[in-house]
């Protein structure tokens, strides 16, 4: 993987079952980036320890992203897949990092301040520090481009600071990254309060829809979805979870929200979520086949993680070295 192209990082946490808002927001736009960029698509699991997790069940939920990722097709031979732990250059990059953040601009996160709030018992350091992580994941590779949904907006930002700070005080070393979000479905409502971004750790099942979720379930979770009173199918901020439906329909199916609101024209709630639903099904169907073909070959899924991780090492380890150099470390 010699860089020809521009690059891409992108990663998400193995903090529960990938969600239909994971895979719009981010895992749909990997799949599409995957022929014009190097792309480099990680299992977050050091992030997802910032909140408490059980050992067995962390173990079994990175290698279930991980054939997530491959199932919605991302491809190994193309893209570099690989889990963040077996890469210790993150940490060790991460350190020098914080030593350029500033306390007051991580107390500015979005992310921290609704997570605390909802962790009370568990306001760890980590929890504090994670946009540091974050962005020694994207800068330990020169990543030009960061597929995400709109809720990391923020944390691509603050990778970007940190970035061009280290090449201000050291000589230009880190390439300053930029976030890449889709126009449709940056922002998927969860289904119960479409106030509420969908999130893969919601307490309420019927919130979200799983990507893994059988057809029926699905079906009945859209059937549920909160609408409103007045019956009519079309985009707009009153009406947040009409909006919602009609951003996740034109996601799946490929087509912008004018052409969705010119088809349902006229519809009721009842054909339109059922419509929804079905679409929802459909696209899902190839990636819940493949999925279960991939839990049967676990041999194959690790001989993936493990050449992902030698070549992470082996980029990672190049910025790391430069990084060291710049700040006056001693060369081993
Ligand atoms: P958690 O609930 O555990 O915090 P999450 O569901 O918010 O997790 P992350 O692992 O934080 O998911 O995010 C993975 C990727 O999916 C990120 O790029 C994020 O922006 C994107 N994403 C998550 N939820 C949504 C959503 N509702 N709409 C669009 N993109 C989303
Ligand atoms: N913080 C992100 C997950 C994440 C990530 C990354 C995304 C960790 N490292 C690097 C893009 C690039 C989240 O909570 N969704």
């Amino acid at each position: 993987m010699e860089q020809t192209k521009k690059r891409i990082f992108s990663g998400i946490q193995p903090s529960g079952d990938l969600s239909l808002g994971n895979y719009i927001g981010a895992i749909k736009n990997w799949v599409n980036l995957q022929d014009d960029y190097e792309c480099l698509y990680c299992i977050v699991d050091m992030h997802a320890i910032t909140v408490r997790q059980t050992p067995a069940d962390l173990r079994r939920r990175t290698l279930e992203v991980l054939m997530q990722y491959l199932a919605a097709g991302v491809d190994p031979e193309k893209s570099c897949v690989f889990i963040q732990s077996h890469a210790s250059t993150h940490a060790e990059l991460s350190w020098v990092l914080s030593c350029n953040t500033q306390m007051g601009e991580l107390s500015r996160m979005t992310q921290f301040k609704e997570k605390s709030k909802k962790h009370e018992d568990n306001i760890n350091a980590g929890l504090f520090t994670y946009p540091i992580l974050m962005a020694a994941d994207i800068l330990a590779y020169q990543a030009d481009l960061v597929p995400v949904g709109h809720d990391q907006l923020q944390h691509v930002e603050l990778a970007r600071d940190i970035a061009n700070r280290f090449n201000h005080f050291y000589g230009d070393t880190l390439t300053v990254p930029e976030a890449y979000i889709p126009k449709v479905g940056k922002r998927i409502m969860s289904l119960q309060t479409p106030e509420m971004k969908m999130s893969k750790s919601d307490p309420n099942p019927n919130g979200f829809v799983r990507l893994l979720d059988d057809p029926d379930t699905i079906m009945r979770k859209f059937k549920r979805a909160v609408t409103d009173s007045d019956n009519v199918i079309k985009a707009s901020p009153e009406k947040p979870g009409v909006t919602n439906l009609l951003s996740i329909y034109s996601a799946v199916t490929n087509k912008t929200m004018e052409e969705s609101e010119r088809e349902f024209d006229g519809k009721g709630y009842g054909d339109f979520k059922l419509a929804v639903g079905e679409a929802v099904v459909s696209a899902l169907k190839p990636l819940q086949t493949e999925f279960d073909r991939l839990s049967k070959d676990k041999a194959y899924v690790e001989a993936v993680y493990k050449k992902g991780a030698e070549m992470a090492n082996y980029l990672s380890n190049r910025t790391l070295r430069k990084v060291y150099k710049k700040i006056g470390f001693i060369a081993k």
